[in-house]
């Protein structure tokens, strides 16, 4: 699977060494790059963005309420599509954000298992500026592992709980700035195996249908989180992600005192965020693929909660909030979005 072997690519290297302010990464990147090998990442060479400071104030996460919402979740257990855990995830999901604008859209993943139904969640809190930005995560766990104990602490619930807990620095407050759109993802996971067509079910959905309904256009940017409880917290710097954005990502975590968890490897990640950059939509994938020693954790029933920390809920979510306000404060600087597929389809 991803990330098994490591390669060299001098070009990923030169390519940081050029990239400025709002360049894109060339259309090169492979969209299904999961195989792609983790490498050093070229942080050092990047040349400093001309950020703008953010005005007022700065949210912080509430970590311990953030895992408390990733234990509730753990505990309903497995949460595949058509299971009784897909139904509480989404009573508890409808208890968490009842006093929030949310919008269920409710549809069929077509997959190897036959049509399974599938059901995305979007809390939206309104800013005081023209678009939004969507934070994401996914809701889910793998069918193949239905018959097992996995109920993906790290790998589902982390993120999960840790939208929900954002949800509550962004409940009641006035947003000055875009408005902030938390996207709760089903059917992440592949049915089957992981292809284009089975896997991404509820982002592919939620692409095409907001591509239709012209969502996407207003859509200043979308940052996935996966995997983001694990207790030794390494997020990678993803090739597949828009290149100004991921260095904003970094940049947050730079002024907040969390750079060494963030990008010390590279690689390519195919995610819930590869259809939105397919659509054009500015994407980062803040995702920490390397759970447990050679990434051992990942997809077996060692994913369990004694695996996260508190801490590493913190640092993911003070960086996505700080990434809030970095896009507020540069609005006026960011790059038009590109016009066609960033992504080959
Ligand atoms: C992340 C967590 N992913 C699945 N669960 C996406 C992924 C799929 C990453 C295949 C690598 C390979
Ligand atoms: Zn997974």
């Amino acid at each position: 699977m991803a990330l098994n072997h490591r390669r060299i690519c001098l070009c990923v290297a030169a390519l940081t060494l050029f990239c400025t302010w709002g360049c894109e990464r060339g259309k090169s990147a492979p969209a299904n790059a999961s195989s792609s090998a983790a490498q050093p990442a070229q942080n050092s060479s990047a040349p400093q963005m001309q950020v703008s400071e953010p005005k007022g104030p700065a949210l912080r996460l509430n970590a311990e309420r953030a895992m408390q919402y990733v234990k509730d979740i753990v505990t309903i257990g497995p949460r595949w599509p058509g299971s009784k855990g897909q139904e509480k995830t989404a009573a508890y999901l409808r208890a968490k954000l009842k006093n929030d604008s949310l919008i269920e859209d409710a549809f069929e993943g077509d997959t190897p298992a036959g049509k399974l139904a599938m059901r995305n969640f979007i809390a939206r809190f309104p800013g005081t500026k023209d678009g939004i930005i969507v934070l994401a995560a996914h809701i889910d766990t793998p069918y193949p592992l239905r018959n097992t104990s996995f109920a993906g602490a790290n790998d589902g619930a982390s993120s999960t709980g840790l939208l929900l807990a954002i949800a509550d620095q962004l409940r009641g407050k006035k947003l000055e700035g875009y408005s902030v759109w938390l996207a709760f993802l089903d059917g992440e996971e592949a049915v089957q195996q992981w292809a284009a067509n089975d896997s991404d079910y509820g982002s592919r959905h939620l692409a095409a249908k907001w591509q239709q309904d012209g969502t996407t256009g207003k859509i200043k940017a979308f940052i996935l989180a996966d995997m983001i409880g694990d207790a030794d917290l390494d997020i990678l710097r993803d090739d597949n992600s828009t290149p100004w954005l991921e260095d904003m990502v970094f940049e947050a975590a730079k002024r907040l005192g969390y750079q060494s968890h963030f990008f010390a490897r590279e690689a390519g990640m195919d995610d819930d965020h590869t259809p939105f950059a397919r659509s054009g939509v500015p994407v980062a994938d803040v995702i920490d693929f390397n759970y447990g020693y050679n990434n051992s954790y990942w997809h077996t029933t060692q994913d369990t909660i004694d695996k996260l920390s508190p801490r590493s809920l913190q640092i993911t979510g003070d960086v996505i909030l700080e990434t809030l306000r970095l896009l507020n404060a540069n609005a006026d600087k960011l790059p038009a979005p590109a016009q066609g597929p960033r992504v080959p389809s």
